[in-house]
């Protein structure tokens, strides 16, 4: 026996010991899809600095190509999502085309309204009725590229907000948003949902017009069923319980997406699981849960949620960082399917509180990599990706593209 499938039959002796069906785990693990993000191919930085990188894409046919090698070398990845104007091309068909000929698929389509100089006073809740009006016309073109790239969600980050008390009506801007939102909800068919993500701050200053998930969930709310909320990991205060947020909107069936990154001081965009893997295991356990409920509302909530990375790379390699995220998320969601949810019960009912925090714990606590390896083996993926990316050539051959690709 390989010393690889001696520690899967000791994992699986330990799940067994705690009730828990370690082949149930590893076939939910084996079906995890996550989107990465064309932008997080490209060249970003900080206000301060955007380093260039040799290799990086020039155009989004090649942002397709890097996420193609990402879903090659994890078999996790299988749609990328894109951000229109940064993805602008003429033929989105060529594009959708480009993506299945690689065995991938568009997946989010992200309208941009944060990047255009009509918008620095607001898009959505501008006082201007044209320049609303531009925004809204923005939305409905994403819309119509949806249909071009056979894409289901629409993702929408609001950017607007006040840097000052007084500078804005707090309450018409909520209306004003609330009647784009209600007139691009309008143009969605039926299959197409939008997703709602919201910040608490960051570019505005003072007051951001959709700023946590209760104004995410309200818009959503008031909307109608295709309309969900979007939680991007690195949008929250310090000390946020975003499982908590989680849990809610589960409960509420609005749900839709999750945008991973990891967060320290701000919406820092680093890799996912890099800081607080922890947070991310209990939002994987509030999610797999959710997913054996009774109530079938929650339970599909929770089967149809878009996981998605949204990360930018300042100073990392571009594709090694991706296929990093990749695997933290991997190795968290395999943790969390380790949760003998039964045993919790129990010690929740008895008032056990450590015991039922122990419950948690330990499956954090467990080595997952069994269930890793065995997975890609199954799959005829590397047992390494990272390692195997930096065998395969790939980043020798894209040197060919020089400088210059933006990622934003
Ligand atoms: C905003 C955000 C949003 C954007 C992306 C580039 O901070 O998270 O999702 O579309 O970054
Ligand atoms: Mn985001
Ligand atoms: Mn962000």
């Amino acid at each position: 026996m390989s010393r690889m499938d001696q520690a899967y039959a000791l994992l699986e002796a330990e799940c067994r010991d705690r009730g828990v069906d370690l082949d149930a785990a590893c076939r939910r693990l084996a079906a995890l899809e996550v989107e990465t993000p064309s932008w997080g191919y490209g060249d970003s930085g900080t206000r301060f600095k955007v380093f260039r990188q040799r290799g990086v894409p020039r155009n989004p046919f090649e942002k397709i190509d890097d996420a193609a090698v990402v879903h090659r070398l994890t078999g996790a990845c299988p749609s990328v999502a894109i951000h229109i104007p940064w993805d602008k091309v003429d033929d989105y068909r060529a594009l959708a085309d480009h993506a299945r000929n690689q065995g991938l698929r568009i997946g989010a389509v992200n309208p941009n309204l944060f990047q255009d100089d009509d918008y620095m006073l607001g898009s959505l809740t501008n006082v201007q009725p044209e320049i609303r009006r531009k925004a809204i016309r923005h939305m409905l073109e994403c819309v119509d590229i949806m249909r071009e790239v056979d894409s289901s969600v629409l993702s929408l980050w609001v950017p607007d907000g006040t840097n000052y008390p007084g500078q804005g009506d707090i309450r018409r801007r909520k209306r004003w948003l609330e009647e784009a939102l209600r007139e691009v909800y309008a143009a969605l068919e039926p299959g197409m949902r939008l997703l709602i993500e919201y910040k608490f701050f960051e570019p505005a200053f003072y007051h951001t017009d959709l700023a946590d998930w209760g104004m995410a969930y309200l818009a959503a709310e008031k909307l109608g069923p295709q309309a969900q909320v979007l939680v991007d990991t690195g949008h929250h205060p310090q000390g946020t319980n975003v499982e908590h947020i989680v849990a809610l909107l589960l409960d509420e069936g609005r749900l839709g997406g999750f945008h991973f990154n990891s967060r320290k001081y701000a919406d820092d965009d680093l890799i996912v699981g890099a800081i607080h893997p922890y947070e991310l295991f209990l939002i994987f356990c509030q999610i797999l849960e959710a997913e054996q409920s009774d109530d079938e509302r929650v339970a599909s909530t929770a089967r149809s949620i878009a996981y998605m990375i949204d990360q930018s790379h300042a100073i990392e390699p571009k594709i090694p960082a991706m296929i990093r995220s990749v695997c933290n998320i991997q190795t968290q969601f395999a943790k969390a399917l380790l949760v003998p949810w039964h045993l919790l019960r129990e010690r929740q009912e008895a008032n056990d509180v450590l015991g039922a925090e122990a419950v948690l714990r330990e499956a954090f606590e467990m080595d997952v990599r069994p269930m890793l390896y065995r997975l890609r083996e199954e799959k005829g993926l590397p047992a390494d990706p990272i390692k195997a990316f930096y065998e395969s050539g790939y980043e020798e051959k894209i040197s060919e593209r020089g400088f210059g690709g933006s990622g934003w």
